[in-house]
């Protein structure tokens, strides 16, 4: 289902058209109102007259994560203060915050956006949407609130915690679609087992998960265990949030990047070069449309790749793949480079393990080790040790083939790893920091 036709289908030159006029009048207003890119363009000695098509988009430099932090809080906003009506904010886990801002057109935008993505998944006015993204200065909860109230469906802004009662809630309220990320998804189906509410039984009919890393396992574990269609979305704070591209239902190989409001390019993330599409590098992206806080080619670190070849949809926007590792979740041990995705995937081939696992690299004797910890469903936690040990072993193999690195895997009890109302914590990296 389309939400806006006329836009979702624009034929690729007219998109292009309109991108590069959008481009040009970015390059005109953050020249004009923010003095750090201002500088930025007479370090590279152009003006934005000097962009007359979108391949000129690669003279332009780029913004790093670090330069919102050296700006903190609204340095590199491009309206004034009064001219902002919302602030969100991403903590990250190192480092200050980021902070963005939205003018009423921003939110107007990404409300737009979402509901696109939500149409894509086949939300419509008759759904019960429960929004379990956690509401406040993350932008999932609200992002993906006014995208459902957009589409006219009945929102129900549950936000993250006090889990058990969310189960009631679906239950309930007689919610067809959840939004959440996936893990705190299955740790809702967990809960909601333990309180006797069983998913079978529930309308439930779509799921949009996002935020974090996931695999096609994780995706197919998730499906089977509650009975749902799942779908991937994409964002980031300092673009928008939850929105700026979503699978369509209709195809589900990658997510349309709404390319209207966001020019994509994929670079290798160590010349900085632009790579052609189908090639996987680091996600780069400018805000076409954004007055509050306009970014031009904002490194994400998000790996993916583009697909510019038509979707049975009919979408005319380009495609993202799943996103498979952001450049600093790359694990470096002994010099292989490993990305916790990688694993997941492996993971995620056995019967019996669930998509609880955690990944603890330490230091001892000045070697990085490796070990992951994932847990079993009940069924196989009866199961006799031998054949416990043996899968063990069998993974461990798995990894060093697939991957190149030693592993050690320990098969953990059912419900032992921690939980996250939020993100999951995958990584636990013990290793001093030199
Ligand atoms: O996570 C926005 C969001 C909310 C997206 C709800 C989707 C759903 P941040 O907290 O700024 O914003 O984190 C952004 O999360 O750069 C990716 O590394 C990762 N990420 C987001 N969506 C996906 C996804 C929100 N579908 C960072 N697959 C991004 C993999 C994702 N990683």
């Amino acid at each position: 289902m389309l939400f806006d036709i006329r836009q979702e289908t624009l034929p690729r030159e007219d998109l292009e058209a309109l991108q590069l006029r959008r481009l040009r009048d970015l390059c005109g207003r953050i020249h004009a109102n923010v003095p750090f890119y201002r500088k930025r363009f007479e370090e590279a000695g152009i003006s934005p007259a000097s962009i007359n098509s979108l391949a000129d988009l690669r003279l332009l430099p780029f913004t790093e994560k670090q330069d919102l932090r050296d700006y903190y809080p609204f340095g590199l906003f491009a309206v004034p203060r009064d001219h902002i009506v919302r602030l969100h904010a991403s903590s990250g886990t190192t480092g200050k915050a980021v902070v963005v801002g939205y003018t009423a057109r921003d939110l107007d935008h990404w409300a737009e956006v979402m509901a696109r993505s939500m149409a894509a998944a086949g939300v419509n006015h008759a759904d019960v949407v429960h929004v379990a993204y956690g509401y406040g200065l993350f932008t999932g909860g609200l992002g993906a609130h006014y995208g459902a109230e957009r589409v006219g469906a009945t929102v129900v802004p549950a936000s993250g915690g006090a889990t058990r009662r969310q189960a009631h809630l679906l239950r309930d309220f007689g919610a067809t679609v959840l939004c959440a990320t996936p893990s705190y998804a299955l740790h809702l189906w967990e809960a909601a087992r333990e309180t006797g509410v069983d998913f079978a039984t529930l309308p439930l009919r779509v799921g949009i998960f996002g935020a974090e890393p996931w695999s096609e396992g994780m995706r197919r574990d998730i499906e089977e265990k509650m009975g749902i269609t799942a779908i991937n979305i994409y964002g980031l704070s300092e673009i928008m949030g939850p929105g700026v591209a979503s699978e369509c239902a209709e195809a589900r190989q990658g997510m349309h990047l709404w390319e209207d409001h966001f020019l994509p390019e994929i670079i290798d993330p160590v010349t900085g070069e632009q790579l052609p599409p189908g090639e996987v590098g680091e996600l780069v992206l400018t805000t076409l449309t954004k007055e509050g806080i306009p970014l031009l080619r904002y490194r994400t670190r998000d790996l993916t790749s583009l697909d510019y070849t038509p979707c049975r949809c009919g979408r005319t926007h380009v495609r993202i793949g799943r996103i498979q590792g952001r450049s600093d979740d790359m694990l470096i041990i002994r010099g292989v480079n490993v990305f916790p995705q990688q694993i997941e995937g492996i993971l995620m081939e056995s019967e019996g393990l669930s998509p609880n696992y955690q990944i603890i690299v330490d230091r001892v004797d000045n070697l990085d080790t490796l070990e992951v910890h994932v847990e079993m469903d009940e069924n196989l936690f009866a199961d006799e040790i031998r054949k416990l040990q043996m899968l063990e072993k069998r993974l461990q193999k798995n990894i060093k083939e697939f991957l190149g690195v030693t592993a050690r895997v320990r098969l953990a009890e059912p419900r032992s790893i921690e939980r996250s109302e939020g993100k999951a914590r995958r990584i636990v990296d013990k290793r001093p920091r030199d």
